[in-house]
């Protein structure tokens, strides 16, 4: 377990679990949490013992979005700030060679449900909810949300949730495609390391091509999807992971994907 003071850090299984630690301002972000989350990221990304990345909060909320009293951004424009902060760790997210689940413990509001919906798979607890809250403040969705929502409930949906601000919650964003899966409180933590463990027991260099492909196909054509997904699956057949499947195929018995990181061929 590593600490800083707002981010706390574990590694089990190959499940490396971050989570936001404000509680008593519902894990609302400043500066300090949106970079040391963006490192702890990059660094799990660099860490071959890592193979699914979570993204939880400490106490009864996700993420209250920007901190509302904290100054510490105020030196700069709100242009200056999001370039700074908040939109290289929704890049980083984004980009990140592993799979992020964003395990949406309780309230995500405003660039919080930004941060909610960016994961690439999203683990809701039944009393989780999200609040495009950006026009309570009258300012515009931010990091990302205007990306990530209307590509899963259509521009009307997405202009009415965040034109009235109003709380969604978890079986509303299970049914609205917000999240893929929704557990009791009470076991959500567990439930959300044996999703994620059994997502790190999957071929991890397959579904990074995968995440590439899917990234790259949700700002394409047809044709630069099927060109891209040529290019990604020559690497992939080329990886012992291929190899591996297809024997394990052959010989009817579960494939092995969780090699020692320290094989030479890994
Ligand atoms: C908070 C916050 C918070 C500080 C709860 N800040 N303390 C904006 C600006 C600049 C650049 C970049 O990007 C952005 C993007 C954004 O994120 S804008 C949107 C900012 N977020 C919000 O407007 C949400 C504000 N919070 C709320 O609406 C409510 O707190 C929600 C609906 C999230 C939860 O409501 P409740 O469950 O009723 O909890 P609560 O309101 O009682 O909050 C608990 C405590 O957390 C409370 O402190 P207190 O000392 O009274 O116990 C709140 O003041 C504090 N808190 N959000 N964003």
């Amino acid at each position: 377990m590593t600490r800083t003071s707002v981010i706390a850090a574990h590694t089990r299984a190959g499940v490396r679990t971050l989570t936001l630690n404000r509680p008593d301002r519902l894990n609302a972000a400043n500066d300090e949490l949106l970079l040391a989350l963006t490192a702890e990221l990059r660094a799990a990304d660099a860490d071959s013992a890592v193979r699914v990345v979570v993204i939880t909060g400490a106490g009864r909320g996700f993420c209250a979005g920007q901190d509302l009293g904290d100054v510490s951004g105020r030196g700069m424009t709100f242009t200056e700030h999001l370039n700074a902060t908040y939109n290289p760790l929704i890049r980083t997210i984004r980009g990140l060679g592993k799979p992020v689940i964003t395990a949406v413990n309780g309230v995500a509001a405003g660039a919080g449900a930004s941060l909610a919906l960016s994961g690439d798979i999203r683990l809701w607890a039944q009393s989780a909810s999200l609040i495009e809250a950006f026009s309570n403040i009258a300012l515009v969705p931010d990091s990302g949300s205007t990306w990530f929502l209307p590509r899963l409930v259509g521009y009307h949906r997405a202009f009415e949730m965040m034109a009235l601000a109003e709380r969604v919650r978890a079986d509303d964003a299970l049914r609205l495609g917000l999240c893929e899966q929704v557990y009791p409180d009470n076991t959500f933590a567990q439930d959300v390391q044996a999703y994620a463990e059994r997502l790190a027991a999957r071929p991890a260099h397959a579904l990074n091509l995968t995440k590439q492909a899917l990234n790259a196909a949700m700002t394409g054509t047809l044709d630069q999807a099927l060109d891209e997904e040529a290019r990604l699956q020559q690497l992939a057949g080329d990886h012992w992971e291929h190899e591996e499947g297809v024997s394990a195929f052959k010989e009817k018995r579960p494939a092995q994907f969780m090699r020692d990181v320290n094989s030479p061929d890994h």
